[in-house]
């Protein structure tokens, strides 16, 4: 018989919660023939993910995944047999005696968010007893083979160099989004929050030699971008030129399509966690603008990345991107980063690739949650 999984999510902000159990909830069952629900207490975001999508219903199919709104007045279910509250999210009570009640205890697991630090291997799998008097455990994401690893549909990096031995399915895809980009110029994605300094790299590509064709799906980074250009108002299709830059604004895609304009590009901007690992799938060198936390753990969780990305570049290459990354995310000025950074293009896009390979020789999260589950049986 297959087994049954509960997906929780709260959506905290932006679209990092929803797009991350959306993606593992599929891929249970579309690679590992699993029941799932995914249970989301705010489903305008997921819509935006999966266009289709109806915010309003209590329950819809979406993939083959049952998605279910969760609300605040929780009336409880029969549960899972596997039962996954994603980032820390809380539990209903309600769902929590039901769960205790059940013949068959589930198995309850905190999948947390991605972090390269190195205390992160040391907590993964962990249980922790609940006062429910059930075990909870804690499930961590990671870069390395001792954390659950990353998400990663079965066949993708497959997918992604078929795409790019393919232009004309290039160019038909970058059609569909109206995207007509001249010959010989550079194709980056911007999809980025807020940043003082944007500017300055703005100036940055304008003034550049090669020309380059910007990509910025709507969002949040908009009205930084609005002020450098001098204009209000952008809108998905806006199109505007400076020098030898080209600024696109584009829709929010679905996240499929998603994959390929990353794909398309010579180099992206993400954030966040899920268009992060999405962007190391895509094989080409990448700026991350981490989500911000309060207390500036961000900082720690950026270097802690950055001190396993760069293992094995020469000093001068690290030193030049952790400058990019450290200045973008401080909103600093970019001028004199960037213009470093494009010193070690060819070979930062050479490990961009080679990363991506190594990263994908580990069992993808979905694979290491089913085995958790199995062995804990
Ligand atoms: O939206 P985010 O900033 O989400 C963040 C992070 O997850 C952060 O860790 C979390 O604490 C916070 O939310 C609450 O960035 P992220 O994680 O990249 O999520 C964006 C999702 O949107 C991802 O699944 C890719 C998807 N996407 C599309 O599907 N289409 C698009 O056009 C774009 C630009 C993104």
């Amino acid at each position: 018989m297959k087994a049954s999984w509960d997906i929780f999510c709260t959506v905290v902000d932006n679209f990092g919660d929803v797009g991350v159990t959306f993606r593992l909830a599929r891929q249970l069952v579309a690679e590992h023939d699993m029941n799932v629900r995914l249970w989301i207490d705010d489903l305008s975001a997921f819509a935006r993910l999966c266009p289709g999508a109806d915010a309003e219903a209590p329950q819809q199919w979406c993939d083959g995944v049952r998605v279910c709104f969760w609300p605040k007045d929780w009336q409880p279910v029969e549960p899972a047999d596997v039962v996954i509250e994603a980032f820390g999210c809380h539990l209903p009570p309600a769902q929590i005696d039901a769960m205790k009640a059940r013949s068959q205890r589930p198995l309850w697991l905190n999948l947390e968010y991605l972090s390269a630090e190195e205390w992160v291997t040391g907590c993964h799998g962990l249980p922790s007893l609940q006062s429910s008097g059930i075990q909870k455990f804690f499930f961590f994401p990671g870069f390395r083979d001792t954390t659950g690893g990353l998400l990663r549909e079965a066949g993708l990096i497959e997918r992604r160099h078929g795409f790019e031995q393919d232009p004309a399915a290039q160019r038909r895809f970058l059609a569909t989004l109206g995207i007509d980009p001249q010959p010989g110029a550079r194709l980056i994605s911007l999809f980025a929050y807020e940043h003082e300094g944007l500017g300055s790299w703005l100036t940055c590509l304008a003034q550049d030699q090669q020309p380059t064709h910007l990509l910025v799906p709507e969002g949040r980074i908009i009205g930084d971008v609005e002020r450098w250009l001098g204009v209000g108002g952008l809108e998905p299709g806006a199109l505007h030129a400076r020098d030898h830059l080209t600024i696109q604004v584009l829709p929010f895609v679905r996240q499929e399509d998603y994959d390929l304009l990353l794909w398309c590009c010579a180099f992206n901007v993400v954030r966040g966690e899920d268009s992060f690992v999405r962007a190391q799938w895509a094989g080409r060198p990448l700026i991350w603008h981490i989500y911000e936390q309060d207390d500036d753990a961000h900082w720690a969780k950026l270097d802690a990345f950055l001190e396993l990305y760069l293992a094995g570049l020469p000093d001068e290459t690290g030193q030049a991107l952790t400058h990019v990354w450290r200045d973008w995310n401080a909103g600093h000025d970019m001028t004199q980063c960037w213009n470093t950074l494009k010193k070690h293009w060819g070979e930062l896009t050479s490990h961009a690739e080679r990363w991506c390979l190594e990263q994908a020789l580990q069992d993808d999260l979905t694979t290491a949650l089913v085995r958790f589950y199995r062995n804990w049986l």
